[in-house]
């Protein structure tokens, strides 16, 4: 079954969704009551954010019980009803899988940290050290050391990420499956999948070295991501757990080159069907990494990256197609133009994700154009945006610099809540948001979207239904042209079922088109637009020495088919 090949994934941030109760924060119950409107969008696949039992240090990515729902978003019941609510219509669910560390409130922390000869100690990374000398010179991906001291037992214990966050140590055979039976017992529920939490991340070096001159706090990912036993975990995980079930498996990596993705995706590997590759997420990353308010990125490098990408897995992997996720900032404003083309920008870059090679992912409210905030610091929420600011403040920097920062790459602005009408808090709540509302909810909501004939929630609708009857834009040969230009995308798809030519405008600025002579010559028939005149002849002949295949308008997209 190659279901997760041809399906189209919605991403729901659960706590942003729709909440139920009044109580300002999003949940299943919510989430059910807008099952008819992901059919209406036509997608086939939700990926939902952690909803387990958690202290929501890092909103859910904390997990104190694997097999219990987080209280705040309902109960088993509820998920219950949800999941079958997903199948009846047709729609499958894969759930978040957060392996590479849990909470420090789970009962395995709790234990291993009270009896330190007890079973669960060496399901994390307790190492000696002294007061104020760590085992290791790791920096946390949320700032400061990634080790916390224990004062009753006198050691320290891994933390990638918060310190409520401890590293589960995966070189333990009854750790690992412990993790198995519990990805069984949701699958076992009827769960068709998972995506996987920072995957290449689980296996560590080790001896846990210390970078460089060990005094400095430096960035340890040498030491982490990728490491030796990454493919002997995945490949068992597989034997034990995947191989077993219809499943889809997607996993999120950091770091990870051509080479070390087709290890982790080939078909003939039994490890995962596809991964997130984020290079692309970094293109705007300066020296300081993603806080680089100066950073800035070109398209011609990002188209570079992934055709490099669709090339390198060509034949032998699969690959998924993204913008943006819960981590990101809001597409719009970071690829697009959210001031003078936020429609057509919007409409742009779902014409490039949706017609390339790879499974699309859609994170909700992309497909009505929502946009970054400029919050005041102390509306912010996320984790890694608080610890950050608190450091950097700390360490003298200009709270203004420091703000902007946020304003552009914050984690926040993905996660304001969903925009479904100009009422009270965007329909999102009848209490108070958890996170502010974008003020511009008012003109920015499905409800003004869904009427807007030539707007973004229509183009999304009608570029899915497309996707789902055309597999030429799944299956067929991809080939690219124009690859120097720093405006245009422009790429044909075809396969002994359909032959379709992609061109898309990604600047403010109208663009030459300047194709090859054979495809210039072609007869295309226009598909779809977004720029143009509406009463354009339904499916001009685009071959004719028309204005058409001379030049694009800012953010224009064209999809042309050959009859
Ligand atoms: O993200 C991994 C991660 O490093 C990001 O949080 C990173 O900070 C972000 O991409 C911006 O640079 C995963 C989850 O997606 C994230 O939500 C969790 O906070 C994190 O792991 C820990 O589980």
């Amino acid at each position: 079954m190659t279901w997760w090949k041809e399906g189209i994934v919605y991403q729901i941030y659960p706590r942003s969704f729709a909440d139920s109760t009044g109580n300002g924060v999003g949940d299943l119950r919510g989430i059910i009551s807008k099952l008819d409107y992901l059919v209406e969008l036509g997608v086939d696949i939700v990926w939902l954010n952690p909803i387990y039992q958690s202290p929501n240090d890092d909103n859910g990515y904390d997990i104190s019980d694997y097999d219990a729902i987080m209280a705040e978003f309902g109960t088993m019941a509820d998920f219950d009803e949800l999941l079958a609510g997903l199948h009846q219509r047709g729609i499958r669910l894969i759930m978040d899988l957060v392996v590479n560390h849990c909470s420090d409130e789970h009962p395995w922390f709790v234990s291993s940290r009270a009896n330190p000869t007890g079973p669960y100690r060496d399901y994390y990374f307790w190492r000696d050290g002294d007061q104020d000398r760590a085992p290791n010179n790791w920096l946390s991906v949320f700032s400061g050391s990634a080790w916390e001291f224990d004062p009753a037992s006198r050691q320290y214990y891994l933390h990638l990420f918060s310190k409520k966050q401890p590293d589960l140590n995966w070189a333990n055979p009854d750790l690992r499956q412990d993790i198995y039976r519990m990805m069984r017992r949701w699958f076992d529920k009827g769960v068709d999948g998972f995506r996987m939490d920072v995957i290449n991340m689980i296996s560590k070096h080790p001896h846990l070295p210390s970078v460089g001159d060990e005094i400095q706090l430096s960035w340890g990912g040498e030491y982490f991501i990728n490491g030796p036993k990454l493919h002997d975990y995945m490949q068992e995980m597989h034997r034990e757990v995947l191989q077993h079930y219809d499943c889809m498996t997607v996993g999120e990596c950091f770091d990870v080159d051509i080479e070390q993705g087709k290890q982790l995706v080939g078909a003939d590997r039994n490890e995962l069907q596809m991964i997130f590759q984020m290079e692309h997420m970094a293109l705007d990353h300066g020296p300081a990494g993603k806080w680089d308010a100066q950073a800035t990125w070109s398209r011609v490098a990002l188209k570079s990256i992934l055709k490099r990408w669709i090339e390198g897995l060509d034949g032998i992997g699969w690959n998924s197609q993204f913008w943006m996720n819960h981590d990101q900032p809001r597409a719009v404003s970071r690829f697009g133009n959210d001031q003078s083309f936020r429609i057509e920008s919007a409409q742009a870059l779902a014409a490039v994700t949706l017609t390339l090679p790879g499974t699309p992912y859609i994170y909700m409210g992309e497909e009505i154009g929502m946009t970054n905030v400029q919050y005041p610091i102390e509306a912010y929420r996320d984790l890694e945006i608080t610890s950050w600011y608190r450091e950097q403040l700390a360490q003298g920097r200009d709270p203004v610099q420091l703000l902007t920062s946020i304003h552009r790459m914050g984690r926040d602005n993905a996660r304001t809540p969903m925009q479904w009408t100009d009422g009270p808090q965007a329909g999102f709540t009848t209490g108070m948001p958890w996170l502010r509302v974008n003020p511009n909810f008012a003109q920015i909501n499905v409800a003004a979207a869904q009427a807007e004939e030539q707007g973004v929630w229509p183009w999304y609708q009608r570029l899915i239904a497309l996707r789902k009857v055309r597999k030429t834009l799944v299956y067929g040969h991809y080939e690219s042209f124009m690859d120097s230009s720093e405006q245009v995308f422009a790429y044909r798809r075809r396969d002994a079922n359909g032959d379709f030519l992609v061109l898309v405008n990604l600047s403010d600025q109208p663009a030459d088109l300047t194709l090859p002579e054979p495809v210039r010559r072609d007869d295309w028939h226009l598909v779809m637009t977004n720029r143009g005149p509406a009463d354009q002849p339904s499916r001009p002949n685009l071959a004719q020495p028309s204005v058409w295949l001379q030049y694009l308008s800012p953010w224009q997209a064209v999809v042309a088919e050959r009859p």
